[in-house]
C-alpha cells in the first residue's frame, strides 16, 4: 500500500446535509495536512482539487427528498471523477461533503468491479445505517438514505447512477459503529439482512474480534471500499461534524480497526465524509482524520513484532 498512487478528489457538498458546513470539509482536511501526510508514507499523490456543484445557498424547507436535484448533480460529478481516477490507474479517495456523495463514488467502484472481476465490498464506517427511504425518513435530508438507494430503493436517477440497479445488494455491506438508527430505519435495514455491527456487539467483542471477523470475509479479489462518516468516530474526539452521537470508537478502538484494515491487503478506495469544520475545534477532527487515514495506508507505530 505504501507506494500506491492516490488520486484525492474534493467534493464539496452538503445538498444531502441538514446543516451547513460540510462543503468546508475539503480544504479543512488538505490544511490539516492530508496531502503531505500521505506523501510522507511514499505515496504518490495526485490531487484533483475540487469538483464543483451546486452551493447550497440558504436553508429551504422542503417536503419529501431534500434537494434532489442537487445531490443528483454532485452523485453523477463524483461517479465520472471516480471513474476517471480508477482508469489512471490509482486508487481514489473522495473528501467530502456530505454522505450523499457515496452515491455516486460507489456506483463508479460498482461498473469498475463489474469491468474488472473483483469482488466489491463496502465498509460502512458511521453513527448511522443511512438506509432511509422517502417513506421513512424524518428529515428529507439524503444523506440519511445513501445505502438504500444503493441498494435499489429510490428515485431512479440515484438507483440507476452504475447503469444498473441495484448497484449493491445487502451481503456487499458490513457497517460498524452503528448508534443512531430511526424506528422505520431500523425495520427496513432489518429485513435487508444487512451486516451491522452496532455499539453493542463492539462493546460485548471488542474491536479487534470484530475486524477479524469482518476481514476474514474478505479474499485477494476483494476490492474493499471504506466509507468513512466523521461521525462513526466519538464526538469526544471528534466534534466536527453536524450529527454527533455520544458513544462512538475511542481514539484506540479507531486506530486499531484502521490498522487491521491496512493490514488485510485489500483496501481499494476511501470516502472521507461529514467532516464539517464550522463545528470543529482549531481543526482537531480534521487533524485526527489524516492521522486515521494513515494507519489506514499501512503507517505503523509497530516496533517490533512478536
Ligand atoms: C437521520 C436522517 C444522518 C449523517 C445524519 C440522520 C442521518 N437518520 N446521517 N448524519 N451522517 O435524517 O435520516
Ligand atoms: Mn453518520
Ligand atoms: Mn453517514
Ligand atoms: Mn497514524
Amino acid at each position: 500500500m505504501r507506494q500506491a498512487t492516490l488520486s484525492v478528489i474534493g467534493v464539496p457538498c452538503d445538498a444531502g446535509a441538514g446543516t451547513f458546513g460540510a462543503a468546508m470539509g475539503p480544504d479543512a482536511l488538505r490544511v490539516a495536512g492530508l496531502i503531505e501526510g500521505l506523501e510522507a508514507l511514499g505515496c504518490t499523490l495526485i490531487d484533483q482539487g475540487n469538483l464543483s456543484g451546486p452551493k447550497k445557498l440558504r436553508p429551504v424547507e422542503q417536503a419529501g427528498l431534500r434537494n434532489l436535484a442537487e445531490v443528483i448533480q454532485w452523485c453523477e460529478t463524483t461517479r465520472d471523477a471516480v471513474l476517471s481516477a480508477l482508469s489512471i490507474p490509482s486508487m481514489p479517495v473522495v473528501l467530502g461533503g456530505d454522505h450523499s456523495l457515496a452515491m455516486g463514488s460507489i456506483a463508479a467502484l460498482a461498473q469498475y468491479c463489474q469491468q474488472t472481476g473483483k469482488n466489491l465490498h463496502v465498509l460502512w464506517l458511521d453513527a448511522h445505517t443511512d438506509f432511509n427511504t422517502e417513506l421513512t425518513t424524518p428529515s428529507g435530508n439524503l444523506h440519511g438514505m445513501p445505502l438504500s438507494c444503493l441498494c435499489g430503493y429510490g428515485p431512479p436517477a440515484l438507483t440507476g447512477l452504475a447503469g444498473f440497479a441495484p448497484i449493491l445488494s445487502p451481503a456487499q455491506i458490513t457497517q460498524v459503529g452503528i448508534r443512531s438508527v430511526d424506528a422505520a430505519e431500523k425495520r427496513f435495514v432489518h429485513e435487508q439482512g444487512i451486516e451491522i455491527y452496532d455499539m453493542r456487539r463492539i462493546d460485548e467483542l471488542g474491536m479487534p474480534a470484530v475486524m477479524r471477523s469482518i476481514l476474514s470475509k474478505l479474499d485477494a479479489n476483494t476490492h474493499l471500499h471504506v466509507s468513512l462518516d466523521v461521525d462513526f468516530l466519538d464526538p469526544d474526539i471528534a466534534p466536527g461534524v453536524g450529527t454527533a452521537v455520544l458513544g462512538g470508537p475511542t481514539y484506540r478502538e479507531a486506530q486499531l480497526c484502521m490498522e487491521m484494515i491496512a493490514e488485510s491487503g485489500c483496501l481499494g478506495s476511501l470516502d472521507i465524509v461529514e467532516l464539517n469544520p464550522a463545528y470543529d475545534i482549531r481543526n482537531q477532527t480534521a487533524k485526527l482524520i489524516v492521522d486515521l487515514v494513515e494507519s489506514l495506508l499501512g503507517k505503523s507505530t509497530l516496533i517490533r513484532r512478536a
